[in-house]
């Protein structure tokens, strides 16, 4: 595996590049083209010179989290074609800039959910929560000005304030799309795009949901096992894979995280490594990395995938803001670079115990 930090830009991120340079163990960075929308192909020019200032900075731009699939490509609208075909565009240039891992998500509306970004400890830190009571209670159109107070300024990805302003709009074009119709735009856009993976070499790797169920009513389909076979069974090629997100999967409790790595061998390409604190079944947190702190065996999760073989870019997910620090929720310095180190010390033992 490859240890990786994500980074959300020099124009976006409160991190540097030099920073993430100086934690022990990280080699890469996973980004993004911020500022293009989904939909758009992008210029290769601008890949090229955000991998050149990445690598300027002595680190890999180890893959793409994320090219946004518009929400034709969902939907299945007739205008899907276009979208597609920018996507594979978008795919062509990637690969002609050497970039092989794409992660994506098909999570119609909202990207993530929580219901709290900065939820205090005990210990005086701040992480972000979920509880379903608050969802259940709360309108999906107020869900944005819900948490747009507590972002530290910031601009939260799938939360953009544009994509906000037409909720109502994207509430409608969901209205007949239901799991199956899901799938089955799902199939459709992973055929359409393979040839292009194949032959530039291009691992996809699609993100759970998140919550691993359904929210306001809205279709969700990559949320447990069954789901993720099914998926990765329909269009059967090894390109088309998965991110295996502990924190996503893991907010269903039933979702038993290091068989579900060991079951999809082969297709994981790109792995998120956090830990959540259950407080109930319908309310966790995310807690620090370390096992002791939340409600996964963080040991179980990295030795499933050392028995795999994983090779492929993991990042510590979501951390704490804690020391005082300011960024966006979930993505400040201190606490992922403490995640990273955690996470290589377990692989490191890992992999001394099988040598022996
Ligand atoms: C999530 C998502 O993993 C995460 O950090 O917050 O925003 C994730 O990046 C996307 O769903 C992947 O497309
Ligand atoms: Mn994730």
């Amino acid at each position: 595996m490859q240890m990786t930090l994500r980074w959300y830009g020099s124009k976006y991120d409160t991190v540097t590049l030099k920073q993430i340079r100086q934690i022990p163990g990280v080699t890469g960075v996973i980004s993004t083209l911020y500022g293009t929308a989904p939909g758009e192909a992008w210029e290769l020019e601008d890949i090229l010179a955000l991998k050149k200032e990445i690598e300027d900075a002595g680190l890999q731009l180890a893959g793409i989290e994320s090219v946004n699939i518009h929400d034709a490509i969902k939907v299945g609208t007739p205008d899907r074609e276009r979208y597609i075909d920018n996507y594979i565009t978008t795919l062509e240039r990637l690969g002609q800039a050497d970039i092989h891992m794409v992660c994506y998500n098909f999570m119609p509306v909202f990207d993530w959910t929580r219901t709290e970004l900065a939820r205090m400890r005990p210990d005086g830190s701040t992480v972000l929560a979920y509880t379903q009571e608050a969802v259940d209670a709360l309108d999906p159109e107020k869900m944005f000005e819900s948490i747009a107070g507590d972002t530290n300024g910031t601009v939260m990805p799938g939360w953009e304030p544009e994509r906000m302003a037409r909720i109502k709009d994207l509430f409608a074009m969901y209205k007949d799309v239901d799991d199956e119709k899901l799938f089955a735009n799902l199939q459709y856009f992973l055929e359409r795009i393979m040839p292009t993976c194949d032959k530039y070499d291009i691992n996809m790797a699609i993100h759970p949901d998140d919550p691993a169920w359904s929210v306001f009513g809205l279709p969700r389909i990559i949320i447990n096992k069954a789901n993720i076979l099914r998926m990765t069974q329909m269009v059967d090629n090894p390109h088309n894979g998965v991110t295996f997100c502990s924190g996503s999967y893991g907010t269903n409790l039933e979702n038993d995280l290091p068989d579900m790595i060991r079951s999809l061998k082969g297709r994981i390409h790109f792995a998120h490594v956090r830990n959540l604190k259950f407080n109930s079944p319908t309310d966790f947190e995310e807690s620090a990395h370390l096992s002791s702190d939340g409600t996964f065996d963080m040991y179980e999760i990295m030795r499933a995938l050392y028995d795999i073989g994983f090779t492929g870019p993991i990042r510590p997910d979501h951390g704490r803001m804690i020391w005082d620090e300011v960024a966006m929720p979930g993505y400040g310095l201190y606490d992922r670079a403490l995640g990273a180190t955690y996470l290589n010390g377990l692989w490191e033992a890992i992999e001394k115990q099988h040598r022996k």
